[in-house]
């Protein structure tokens, strides 16, 4: 690893907490919790991280989150992951979860926020570190859920900067959700929503046009659509893009195919994040260096990405000039 990148100081804006459940916690929490797996060891589980596009990913991932169960689970969940970032100078997080994946299965959105809440503050405490939580509204379920999910986080709306939207994104465009993103807009969310990771460009315009979003994840679709990329530019909305997740989700088939280095020198505010690192093979450092080994990315340019990460997050700017 280049000490340049595992030295600089890093912004997560799209991580998916229940994608940090790496094989060996599936099955400590599965003894924990008398669940007995399809999988006979870590093994034989991680040797089913073959992915062939999003949706056989899915699959794999919620069956595998159907071991968190109690608000010790999340907060182990979270924790582990926060001890990680912080091994690799991860300086500030916004991290996502999927509450309707817990609700839907008879977990207590009370437990689910509880135990990831108590790690970040916990985290803040004893090593400074800041962060954001964005609740996720699946799309592939119906608008009627995500409203009731909004209703159910209510009591809990000051723990939430923002709303995303992942799942499934054929089929599912942002337009079958422009009234809960109105509607959390109204209690004052910040909004963000998944667009043009398998899905076209049309639904990056739609999810800035219709939903109002301020930030793009994934987006990497945009590099098809030059007038969308000008305006990007222009309006320097940030997309928080996601490397070793579009090669293991086969977005591009190679990681010298991969748009980043593109999209930046076109002027967009392009992040670098890691999505399910679980899953995709491995955290932010690992994210920063196949830009570096598959694409050529030069010191330069990874500084201009993790510069581009503090001007597209949450913070304050006080805080933001902290991290510069
Ligand atoms: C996701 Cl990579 C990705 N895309 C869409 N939704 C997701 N949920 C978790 N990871
Ligand atoms: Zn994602």
């Amino acid at each position: 690893m280049s000490p340049f990148i595992s030295e600089l100081p890093k912004v997560e804006l799209h991580l998916h907490i229940e994608g940090t459940l790496e094989p060996e916690m599936v099955f400590a929490l599965a003894k924990r919790n008398g669940i007995t797996l399809d999988y006979a060891d870590e093994s034989a589980l991680q040797a089913a991280y073959q992915f062939s596009d999003l949706q056989s990913f899915l699959n794999v991932y919620y069956q595998g989150m159907q071991v968190l169960q109690t608000e010790q689970d999340f907060f182990d969940l979270t924790w582990a992951y926060l001890m990680r970032s912080q091994a690799e100078n991860v300086r500030h997080v916004e991290i996502f979860f999927d509450p309707q994946a817990h609700t839907d299965r008879g977990v207590a959105f009370a437990d689910v926020i509880g135990g990831i809440g108590r790690a970040l503050a916990q985290a803040r405490q004893q090593w400074g570190l800041t962060s954001h939580l964005i609740m996720s509204f699946l799309r592939h379920l119906s608008q009627e859920s995500a409203f009731e999910t909004l209703r159910q986080a209510e009591p809990f709306r000051q723990q939430l900067a923002g709303i995303g939207l992942d799942s499934a994104e054929k089929d599912n465009p942002p337009t079958k959700f422009r009234e809960v993103y109105a509607a959390a807009a109204a209690q004052g969310y910040r909004l963000v929503a998944h667009a043009g990771e398998e899905g076209p460009a049309s639904y990056i315009r739609d999810a800035l046009d219709v939903l109002q979003v301020e930030r793009i994840d994934h987006g990497v679709a945009a590099i098809h659509d030059a007038p969308l990329m000008a305006r990007l530019a222009q309006e320097r909305i940030p997309l928080t893009v996601c490397p070793l997740s579009n090669l293991k989700l086969r977005v591009i088939n190679d990681m010298s195919e991969h748009p980043m280095l593109a999209l930046l020198h076109a002027g967009l505010c392009v992040t670098v994040n890691s999505d399910d690192p679980a899953y995709f093979g491995g955290y932010m450092n690992a994210n920063y260096a196949a830009l570096q080994q598959g694409l050529g990315a030069s010191n330069d340019e990874i500084l201009q990405l993790a510069l581009n990460s503090v001007e597209a997050c949450w913070l304050s700017a006080a805080e933001k000039a902290v991290l510069t």
